[in-house]
């Protein structure tokens, strides 16, 4: 049995300060005081500071998002299906006039009627979801083309994008106030009343006039945002 040979290397630091310890170890002080050196509301100072850029960073989120809502709203371009008409030449000029599948155009708009019910505040935020708003009439042939594209729909009252802020201050989404030549109040309409801040078109009114005051409850909506237009000369 061949024996074996262990060889071991040891070196040697010249390193005087590396003295034998001969007695048993110095006892650590565990209780230590380090009066001054310690700063014992550093901690509190650091977290303190920590959180104070948490709340900034909070506020300017909030800023951040607050801002972005001012954006006008442009129609949500991921949808998939989009149907477009010619527009009428003029001159060199021609174009395309579009709007998401199963949308109805006038103009320069595309409407949305909901099948579902929502309040005025849910509806104002799921047509805003779409890059829309709830629907602001400007003429008597917007109120028309709306009225006739209802005729065949299902719902009863259609909110449209029209509020009272104080009893009889009639206010659109876009803030503007009611102009008296675009009203188009049902006969005995509005009740003006603290509890019919909300606004729809009566689908069984007769046009134009069908639009009554009403409670803020769940009812279809009308969204309406700018139609997408692609133009070029030839
Ligand atoms: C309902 C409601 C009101 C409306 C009146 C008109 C009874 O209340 O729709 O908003 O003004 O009818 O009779
Ligand atoms: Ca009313």
């Amino acid at each position: 049995m061949a024996s074996e040979i262990t060889y071991a290397e040891v070196k040697f630091k010249n390193d005087s300060s590396a003295a034998v310890i001969k007695g048993p170890p110095p006892e650590t002080k565990k209780h230590e005081h380090h009066p001054k050196k310690y700063l014992p509301w550093l901690p509190w100072l650091i977290s303190l500071l920590l959180f104070l850029v948490c709340i900034a960073l909070v506020v300017l989120l909030a800023v951040l998002f607050s801002h972005s809502a001012d954006q006008p709203p442009a129609l949500q371009q991921n949808f998939t299906e989009w149907l477009c008409n010619s527009m009428v030449p003029q001159g060199k000029e021609q174009g395309w006039t579009c709007c998401p599948n199963g949308w109805k155009r006038f103009r320069e708009s595309c409407y949305y009627f909901s099948e579902d019910l929502l309040s005025w505040v849910e509806s104002e935020q799921n047509c805003t979801g779409m890059g829309s708003h709830v629907v602001v009439i400007n003429s008597e042939a917007e109120q028309n083309f709306l009225s006739e594209a209802m005729k065949s729909l299902g719902g009863q009252n259609y909110y449209i994008g029209l509020r009272a802020q104080e009893v009889g201050q009639w206010h659109w989404v876009d803030q503007a106030p009611l102009n008296v030549t675009a009203a188009f109040w049902r006969t005995g309409e509005p009740t003006n009343s603290t509890a019919e801040p909300c606004v729809v078109i009566h689908r069984q009114t007769a046009p134009p006039n069908n639009w009554n005051d009403i409670r803020c409850e769940r009812h279809n909506r009308i969204c309406e945002a700018a139609a997408v237009t692609v133009r070029w000369r030839s």
